[in-house]
């Protein structure tokens, strides 16, 4: 129980983008967030990550309250489901950022970068910039970045939705267990049932805002409960 959140709220004028969230998720677990559009996925990974603020309610990280506590205070790695490259940057450098900002030395960066590279399929790419690449490289590329980072919670807002059939086959092998390594805890959001279950994990299905179920996949799967069944299996 790494990453709590207790009885927490988002309001935005009127509208309730997310209400009376109580989830627990522990490091080296997969957890995927699922929903359909506008469920709240990405308004409930926003608030994790500590880029927005609870109205109401307490975040805690490893037992310490991070309500209100800013992302860049925090160790946290999340990859936008519309993700961001340094245009200026090559490729090498975009992954290398966190690693720099660290202050890794020289080899510690080299090794890393290489890693996360070829788990990404990026390496003929590193001395491009993201501009040269193709989307789906440009998404390996910021996959990559939050790879390198080491971060204790990681946040990847369909991370594999610009990706071609073969690639995401691959990564969605790969990341489950890449990340389980990592010891971080790690949030996957997803509109895609099928998505969930290839991931395994657990997973939190979302409801206009809600949290509506959460525990092992497969037990969600074979018993989806009466809230929903059309939308999330
Ligand atoms: N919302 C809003 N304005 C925004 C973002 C969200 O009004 N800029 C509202 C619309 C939804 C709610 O917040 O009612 C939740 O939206 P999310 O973006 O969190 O939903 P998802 O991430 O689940 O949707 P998608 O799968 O489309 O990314
Ligand atoms: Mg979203």
């Amino acid at each position: 129980m790494t990453l709590t959140l207790e009885n927490v709220w988002r309001t935005v004028g009127d509208e309730v983008h997310i209400a009376e969230a109580n989830l627990s998720l522990e490091r080296g677990t997969l957890n995927t967030l699922l929903g359909p559009t506008l469920a709240g996925k990405t308004s409930l990974m926003r608030l994790m990550a500590g880029l927005d603020k609870p109205t109401k309610g307490r975040i805690l990280f490893d037992g310490q309250d991070v309500t209100g506590v800013r992302v860049q205070d925090r160790s946290v790695a999340m990859v936008y489901q519309q993700f961001i490259n340094y245009p200026a940057l090559t490729v090498y450098e975009n992954i290398a950022s966190p690693l720099r900002i660290a202050r890794a030395s020289a080899d510690e960066i080299d090794r890393k970068v290489r890693e996360a590279a070829a788990m990404m399929k990026l390496e003929p790419m590193l001395d491009r910039t993201p501009l040269e690449l193709s989307g789906g490289q440009q998404q390996r590329t910021a996959l990559a970045r939050a790879l390198v980072k080491g971060a204790d919670l990681v946040l990847l807002d369909e991370p594999l939705a610009n990706l071609d059939y073969k690639l995401r086959e691959e990564l969605r092998e790969e990341l489950p267990r890449v990340f389980a390594e990592s010891g971080a805890v790690f949030v996957y959001a997803t509109t895609e049932p099928t998505e969930a279950l290839l991931l395994g994990g657990n997973t939190v299905t979302l409801h206009e805002g809600r949290v509506t179920q959460f525990g092992p996949t497969l037990d969600i799967y074979r018993n989806p409960g009466d809230l929903l069944t059309a939308d999330v299996f």
